[in-house]
């Protein structure tokens, strides 16, 4: 497998993670986004969307880290990110969702771009901008954390899922954008948990080959 990646991305970050956690190897192909390599035709001939990550798999193209992490839980059940009650499947995923569906996209690197160039927003607009979104949806996923007293350190249950691997990367993108972490206890709790598992540790973005 090849995984085409970003350090920095919070998608190919938690597509870094689901591999670890299932155990599975991928060659590192990395893709700077900071000289916009992912625009140019030789990833567009990878990635018609023109995003990291892809994940490339016996000549097989995936795209989309949430089609890919479903792919991987399918393809590779053990361990599995997801429990088997289906009440706790659509809790685990919902809390991905917040993640997934609502903080990064807006956050974007595309979305601040455009903040910039077409709005002239600075540094200090562009971190209230993404601290208003992260905020919004950390205030939501505490407030789940909160709701769960069965929990143990992790966004649910005794081990890590779908939700934390979906949770650690957005906590390293609103420190980049100095969002102040303190008013999520819980949320903290989380990353210092699985912050002390290989996997995350092997995933995070300073742990990569182009990091810089
Ligand atoms: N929904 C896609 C989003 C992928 C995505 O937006 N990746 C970002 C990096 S985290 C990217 O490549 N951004 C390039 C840009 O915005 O120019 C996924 O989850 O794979």
């Amino acid at each position: 497998m090849q995984l085409y990646s970003f350090f920095r991305s919070g998608t190919s970050h938690r597509l870094r993670i689901a591999l670890n956690l299932k155990g599975l190897d991928a060659q590192y192909m990395p893709v700077d986004l900071r000289t916009e390599a992912h625009l140019r035709d030789d990833f567009k001939a990878i990635n018609p969307q023109q995003l990291v990550p892809a994940l490339v798999v016996d000549g097989q193209v995936l795209i989309q880290s949430p089609a890919i992490i479903e792919w991987l839980e399918e393809k590779h059940p053990t361990p599995a990110l997801l429990p088997r009650d289906a009440d706790a499947r659509a809790h685990v995923r919902a809390l991905a969702a917040i993640v997934g569906c609502d903080i990064h996209p807006v956050n974007n690197r595309r979305i601040l771009e455009y903040l910039r160039k077409q709005f002239g927003a600075d540094t200090d607009a562009i971190n209230a901008w993404c601290g208003t979104w992260i905020s919004a949806g950390f205030d939501a996923y505490e407030a789940l954390l909160a709701a769960d007293p069965q929990r143990e350190g992790f966004s649910f249950g005794a081990g890590p899922s779908l939700a934390d691997v979906y949770l650690v990367p957005q906590i390293e993108g609103a420190r980049r954008f100095q969002v102040d972490l303190s008013r999520w206890p819980r949320i903290m709790e989380v990353d210092a948990v699985c912050g002390a598992l290989d996997a995350f540790r092997r995933a995070a973005p300073m742990a990569q080959p182009d990091a810089s």
